[in-house]
């Protein structure tokens, strides 16, 4: 019998009457020729029994402690260790609509491509079929989409991250429901006899989204956002084209919900480039007095006109994919009692001897002797960092005692504010006020930050990050500046969103950082809510609103006057200077930057010089 027949066989057995899905499947059996297929369920049996599968082939490690229940750590090929951006593809019918932040190969020549390294890729492997929905199934709209992958523990990952399996499915027949078909293979077929790797992965790495069909394309990689296609690929490269077309936004932020001493509620998101600060800020324990924070989501938003002229915003994933160094007991309690209740996944992290894992800011005492992210022994005095910068937890959120029940709300909450953040050293002040919304569009516009690890490459760069999507967006990024300014047309002007700039990372005259950060954050946010309320004062300078320093709450925090003084500091030289960076990076958008946004540069540079 030929490999195909058999294969067709089984896919004919699918567990579904959604006749795309089954041609989907039975045309990627083909191609990659897998072993055997296993349809997704979802359920807590199947995932016992992947992880059992997990264990025994060396990829994940049982964790015993019982500070992690029912938790696994993972490690990766040292050479598959974060999003590759390098490899990562845009292939529109027209280069023009990738745009200049994308890598671009035309669809033709890509496809031809694709098939070939997908030819025979799963050889020896299974091949799992995961259902799943990026957010609610009970969503007005609801946007499916199937992953196919090699990798079990993609299939673990995606179970925590995205809802996933046989509702998902049964929800798709009965809706006959359009899917984004998502493939995935780590690129490492076996021989019959070969010998497995725990963390198979090929250097000749692709992740490749076709946006007019809504496909994506993943090859050589097991890590995070180059694997989980229903994160990055989906949630925002695919799904910013179908927002593009259907008139909503899909972005790379928080979502916190911040309620007063009052008792006054406000639902406030955040866009932050990789690793710049979303996790901390969406799980903050307030340090004011009166001041509750809840959280709904840390890495994702989609926001959609509402009814009633506001925008509603909802989180599409399930999980968290956290960084895990800097995440500790002092800067982020609310992720550790979530991570405490087990059930997750620890990748690049380091093994203690008690059988948990650790990583650099969980403890304020380093443990004497771990086990380091490549399996050599650590002790304090080794040179490089027991986990990997990039480490990641990943861990289901409605573990988080500080969940707001809004959470589970289908179709969202209405936002009241937007942060846009970065990580720079000088220039940007801890938080200005745009004047207005299109001032606030120039903000995320001109976003920039110091690259950090959770890309490949230099860490320390200063990049231009438009509303921290850089990454993510899934067509040219004049265009998309251009749906922002359109897409305010379905709101009711008052009811528009404040928006902000913050900057956590601002360094004092000696070089530290000018401001605490983490839970001292709830000083900003709290001058950011008497913002939205009318109360807070303001200074206005040429780059927009800032807090006078007594506008600040600071009570109760050691902080100097002059560390102060830094954070909130607006330099002229340094914004003329600002300026240049700014025209060179408008340049590269050519014809397609909406006048309204260039525009705003020209009134800046004309307050910077009066
Ligand atoms: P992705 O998951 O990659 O999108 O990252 P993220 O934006 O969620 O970043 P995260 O909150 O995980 O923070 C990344 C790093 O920034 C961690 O090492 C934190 O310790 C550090 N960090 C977060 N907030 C602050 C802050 O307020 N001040 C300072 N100095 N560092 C911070
Ligand atoms: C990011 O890099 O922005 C992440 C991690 O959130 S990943 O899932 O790898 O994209
Ligand atoms: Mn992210």
């Amino acid at each position: 019998m030929e490999p195909g027949e058999k294969l067709r066989g089984k896919a004919a057995h699918a567990p579904t009457s959604h006749q795309k899905l089954i041609e989907f499947v039975h045309t990627i059996a083909e191609l990659t020729q897998p072993e055997n297929i296993h349809w997704v369920d979802g359920s807590a049996a199947e995932y016992t029994r992947l992880t059992d599968q997990l264990v025994e082939a060396g990829t994940l490690t049982r964790l015993t402690s019982p500070d992690f229940p029912n938790s696994f750590a993972a490690f990766s090929d040292p050479a598959d260790v974060a999003r590759v951006e390098s490899r990562t593809f845009i292939c529109s019918e027209n280069e023009r609509d990738a745009g200049f932040t994308n890598n671009w190969v035309a669809p033709e020549e890509m496809r031809q491509t694709l098939s070939g390294v997908f030819q025979g890729a799963m050889r020896g492997r299974t091949m799992y079929v995961i259902p799943f929905v990026m957010g609610h199934l009970e969503a007005d709209d609801p946007k499916f989409g199937v992953e196919i992958t090699d990798s079990a523990y993609v299939v673990a990952s995606m179970r925590i991250m995205a809802r996933i399996g046989t509702d998902v499915l049964r929800k798709m027949e009965e809706l006959d429901a359009f899917f984004v078909p998502a493939v995935h293979s780590v690129g490492a077929p076996l021989e019959p006899g070969q010998a497995d790797v725990p963390w198979p992965c090929n250097e000749n790495k692709y992740i490749v989204h076709f946006p007019e069909s809504r496909e994506i394309w993943s090859y050589g990689s097991g890590y995070g956002g180059n694997a989980l296609l229903g994160k990055k690929c989906f949630a925002l490269r695919i799904a910013s084209v179908m927002a593009r077309d259907e008139g909503w936004l899909a972005e790379h932020m928080l979502i916190l919900k911040l309620t007063s001493p009052e008792q006054k509620s406000y639902y406030v998101s955040g866009a932050f480039p990789s690793a710049c600060g979303k996790t901390n800020l969406a799980l903050i324990d307030p340090t004011l007095q009166g001041w509750k924070a809840e959280t709904l989501g840390d890495d994702i938003t989609w926001i959609r006109p509402g009814k009633d002229g506001e925008f509603r915003v909802m989180n599409p994933e399930a999980g968290y994919f956290g960084v895990a160094p800097g995440t500790g007991w002092h800067t982020n309690a609310n992720a550790m009692r979530a991570i405490a209740k087990g059930n997750s996944i620890f990748t690049n992290c380091a093994l203690t001897d008690d059988g948990g894992v650790w990583w650099e800011g969980m403890t304020e005492e380093t443990p004497a002797h771990l086990i380091d992210w490549q399996g050599q022994d650590w002790t304090p005095d080794s040179p490089a960092p027991a986990a990997h910068p990039n480490a990641r937890f990943c861990t289901p959120i409605d573990q988080t005692d500080m969940l707001a029940p809004e959470y589970f709300e289908p179709n969202g909450v209405k936002l009241d504010a937007i942060l846009f953040g970065g990580r720079r050293k000088t220039t940007v002040p801890l938080v200005t006020e745009a004047r207005n919304w299109n001032h606030g569009i120039f903000f995320g516009a001109t976003l920039s930050s110091e690259t950090t690890a959770a890309a490949e490459g230099q860490v320390g760069t200063v990049r231009r990050d438009p509303m921290a999507m850089l990454p993510f967006i899934g067509y040219d990024a004049g265009d998309y500046l251009k749906h922002w300014v359109e897409v305010s047309g379905a709101a009711a002007a008052e009811k528009l969103p404040k928006i902000f700039l913050v900057n956590w990372f601002r360094r004092n005259r000696d070089g530290g950082f000018a401001w605490p950060g983490f839970a001292e954050n709830t000083r900003v946010l709290k001058w950011i809510v008497e913002r939205l309320e009318g109360t807070g004062e303001a200074m206005e300078t040429p780059i927009g609103h800032t807090p006078t320093p007594e506008a600040l709450d600071l009570t109760g925090l050691e902080v100097t006057d002059q560390d102060i003084e830094d954070a909130l500091k607006v330099d002229p030289d340094e914004w003329r200077q600002e300026l240049e960076d700014i025209d060179a990076w408008f340049a590269h958008f050519g014809e397609s930057l909406p006048e309204s946004i260039r525009a705003e540069l020209e009134e800046l540079r004309g307050r910077l010089n009066a």
